[in-house]
């Protein structure tokens, strides 16, 4: 699949794009039968949520359950990618943020770039995240909120919480967050956009988009799959402690896209 210009216009200048029913109802249903078992066979990928213990996030783990291993490789993710960065993609980080109902926690404010730069050693901010909506995204359980354009800024100052256990940064406090000042001067001159959409909607989303989202007080689940790709000539510098191969995979191998029709066979 190639994006229209009007869409790679639309990542360029908002820093994401919207792609609605980019997976069927009946690939989405594949892959949603398939989650238990992804969350099942790769316990080690857990975070929890604070307070109730439900599954936050499982990061990690597609090579355990095959559908998720074709999933990360499906040529409407990787050549959309691979378009947007302009260079062959390689697979980064999957994780699938459950966000149950009623337990979900929000997400504070933050840019993706400056986790995987400070703990992976990630050099350039040549990387993009596609979520693919596993559930109706409503208005009610927890969409992810964007500040549409905020990409272009570059990496602003975070607020730093201690910490070395990579599950920390992924706590609804997040280990680098952007403070009320940061997020107030933004909302002088940037939209926030809240993004619903039906399940199979996916959302390609620059590595400096700043965004977040608020927790689930509603019954209804909110699961998005993540899959974040990174440029085959980014770099990554050394650091002193690596996080997990399934949290961080800095090899970067491109990814050979599979057929089509991969989740359906
Ligand atoms: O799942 C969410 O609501 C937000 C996830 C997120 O912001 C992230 O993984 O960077």
């Amino acid at each position: 699949m190639r994006l229209t210009e009007t869409q790679v216009d639309a990542y360029a200048s908002d820093g994401f794009v919207v792609v609605p029913g980019l997976f069927s109802s009946a690939e989405v249903d594949t892959l949603s039968s398939a989650l238990p078992e992804l969350i099942e066979a790769h316990r080690e990928g857990h975070i929890l949520e604070e307070g109730s213990g439900a599954v936050r996030s499982v990061m990690g783990g597609q090579d355990r359950v095959a559908i998720w291993e074709r999933f990360v490789r499906h040529p409407r993710l990787v050549h959309a990618a691979a378009q947007l960065l302009a260079d062959p993609a390689s697979l980064y980080q999957f994780k699938v943020n459950t966000k149950e109902g009623f337990k979900g926690a929000e997400w504070s404010w933050h840019q993706d770039f400056i986790f995987w730069h400070e703990e992976d050693g990630m050099a350039y901010p040549l990387a993009l995240t596609a979520a693919v909506f596993l559930d109706d995204v409503l208005e009610f359980n927890g969409p992810l909120l964007m500040w549409r354009g905020t990409h272009r800024h570059g990496s602003l100052a975070a607020r730093v919480e201690p910490g070395t256990d990579w599950r920390a940064n992924a706590q609804a406090k997040l280990k680098y967050s952007l403070d009320e000042t940061t997020i107030s001067r933004i909302a002088e001159r940037h939209e926030l956009v809240s993004l619903k959409g039906s399940r199979g909607t996916a959302v390609l989303f620059h590595c400096n988009l700043v965004h977040g989202s608020m927790p689930n007080m509603t019954p209804y689940r909110r699961a998005i799959a993540f899959c974040t790709y990174t440029s085959v000539n980014n770099r990554f510098d050394a650091v002193e402690r690596p996080r997990p191969q399934f949290v961080a995979d800095c090899r970067g191998r491109a990814v050979e896209a599979l057929a089509d029709d991969c989740l359906l066979d």
